[in-house]
């Protein structure tokens, strides 16, 4: 089962310090409730004198502080504190444990984040499993004394080290924050200005900016603004529930990103989109199958890790292998998703749908408005050719035919639009929504990004299982958005637009999905 701990986010990550240079009449307790009602994004506790007892006394105290704003803490050094306390995670400095024996002893569900001078040390802090680096000093900093002929990296060594761990398969997709000597006034310019074609900072880490000001919830403010500005990060937007389901997405997204999964996905879909699924699969790191002949639905099927089933340039040899496949994949409990394209637009397609429906049972329905009205028979929703209609009725409206198929069917119901919905009902009758507000208007300049999401949504479902059907048609979704909101940038027009998306499938970084995100949850 995926962990659900708080998302990793280093955009505004605060180290503590109980030494002199807090304010007076502040604590560290204080100072980090500022922090967090400021925008603060990750906490560490880190005590370098601290008895052992008093140590794990204030670790509990933050904890129950960071717990409340959904950030998660990293114990310094630490790994009995943070175990003692159950804590998120530990940081880890190179004259600290092995990072690979610091993750034998916390398992796999704590964060793990390593201080890096090199790549050698990048190397090795990726081999142990940790969840991002951070890298030595930047600036010159009063609140650490450095090592005794270490030069602080500056801009262009972080940068050179960006560059670095791009272009290594093991670095790649690790989030990185800088640390020393940064505030308000420079973080701007160092984001600005280590940032690659391919890598940039996702955060950066401060002591003094936020510990020793008398107003450290307008400090960390302030800071947050920066960051925000540079990175262009979502403002805070998700509750509790939509931060695991989104916290699932990214770490899911690392699996692919880092070929420790490699589902394989077996399509039967359309004329129209084979090739761009097959490409879009293989760009997030899935390993794609597009397969259609009934005589070898039995083996195929037997092997995937997935199974999407795609109603566009339908026909009849190939309805046979569909429920040749479906079957299969239920009787080996292989995730199914479904997608019904333009499931209303003509008698053939409706029944096909209900005949797939009831002779398979599907773990994820994904479609636009209009077809998931078309089979959840709710009339009034506009179905033209394969293109949706929005629903009537804004929202409400929106979630209650979600959930009107979810309840029908049993399925995960992926509603796709302006905001994307997705719902379930679970066995007990509990209902779960979320809505995505991501996404660009250019998705619909091209031909296929629904179809293209299924087959996202099938990448995630082949790595996390039915179980986790949910949270992989949200994952399949966000890395879909993200992905074409970075890609706006660099479109002259559909093709480039085309272009640019493929390239972000391969691109987006799990921190990417963390820090864009815009999901809601709590909305029915
Ligand atoms: N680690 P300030 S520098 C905790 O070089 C810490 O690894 C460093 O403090 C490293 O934000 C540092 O006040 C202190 O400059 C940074
Ligand atoms: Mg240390």
């Amino acid at each position: 089962t995926p962990a659900t701990r708080p998302p990793l986010n280093l955009a505004v990550y605060l180290v503590t310090d109980s030494g002199s240079m807090l304010p007076e009449g502040k604590s560290v307790e204080d100072q980090v409730k500022a922090a967090l009602e400021g925008g603060a994004t990750l906490i560490q506790l880190r005590e370098k004198s601290l008895d052992t007892g008093a140590f794990i006394t204030r670790a509990r105290a933050l904890l129950t502080l960071c717990r409340a704003y959904n950030v998660p803490l990293l114990i310094n050094d630490r790994i009995d504190v943070a175990l003692a306390v159950d804590a998120d995670g530990v940081h880890l400095g190179q004259d600290d444990m092995d990072p690979k024996l610091a993750r034998a002893i916390l398992g796999p569900n704590k964060y793990l984040g390593v201080t890096v001078h090199n790549m050698h040390d990048a190397e090795r802090a990726a081999d142990a499993g940790a969840d991002y680096l951070g890298t030595c000093a930047i600036f010159d900093t009063q609140t650490k004394k450095h090592k005794p002929g270490f030069e602080p990296l500056g801009v262009e060594g972080v940068k050179a080290m960006l560059t670095k761990l791009a272009e290594h398969h093991k670095t790649r997709a690790l989030p990185v924050c800088t640390i020393g000597g940064l505030h308000a006034s420079n973080v701007g310019a160092v984001l600005k200005d280590t940032a690659t074609k391919t890598k940039k900072l996702d955060g950066v880490a401060v002591v003094s900016a936020i510990m020793a000001q008398k107003d450290a919830r307008a400090a960390t403010a302030q800071l947050k603004d920066v960051v925000e500005r540079e990175l262009a990060l979502a403002p805070v937007y998700a509750t509790r529930e939509a931060c695991q389901v989104v916290s699932v997405a990214a770490e899911t997204l690392r699996k692919l990103r880092e070929g420790k999964a490699s589902p394989l996905v077996h399509h039967i879909t359309n004329f129209v989109v084979m090739n761009d699924n097959a490409n879009a699969a293989l760009a997030v790191g899935g390993s794609p199958v597009m397969a259609h002949a009934e005589n070898e639905m039995e083996a195929m099927t037997g092997i995937a890790s997935s199974l999407v089933l795609n109603v566009g340039t339908l026909s009849d040899t190939w309805i046979s292998a569909m429920l040749t496949a479906g079957r299969v994949a239920n009787a080996r409990g292989i995730p199914v998703v479904l997608d019904p394209v333009g499931a209303g637009a003509t008698p053939y397609r409706l029944a096909t749908c209900r005949t797939l429906l009831s002779e398979i049972k599907f773990d994820i329905i994904k479609g636009n408005a209009g077809e998931i009205a078309a089979l959840a028979n709710v009339q009034g929703v506009e179905q033209r050719g394969v293109d949706s209609g929005e629903v009537a009725g804004g929202e409400k409206a929106s979630v209650a035919l979600a959930v009107a198929l979810a309840k029908a069917t049993g399925a995960v119901v992926a509603m796709s639009g302006a905001t994307d919905y997705v719902a379930r009902v679970t066995a007990e009758g509990k209902t779960q929504v979320v809505a995505v507000d991501n996404g660009t208007q250019w998705l619909g300049k091209i031909t296929g990004t629904g179809c293209t999401t299924a087959t996202l949504v099938g990448c995630f479902a082949g790595v996390l299982g039915k179980a986790n059907a949910f949270e992989a048609a949200v994952a399949g979704i966000l890395t879909m958005c993200v992905a074409g909101e970075k890609a706006v940038a660099l479109a002259k027009g559909p093709m480039s637009f085309k272009v640019a998306l493929f390239d972000e499938f391969f691109n987006v970084m799990p921190a990417d999905l963390v820090q864009a995100a815009k999901v809601r949850d709590r909305i029915q």
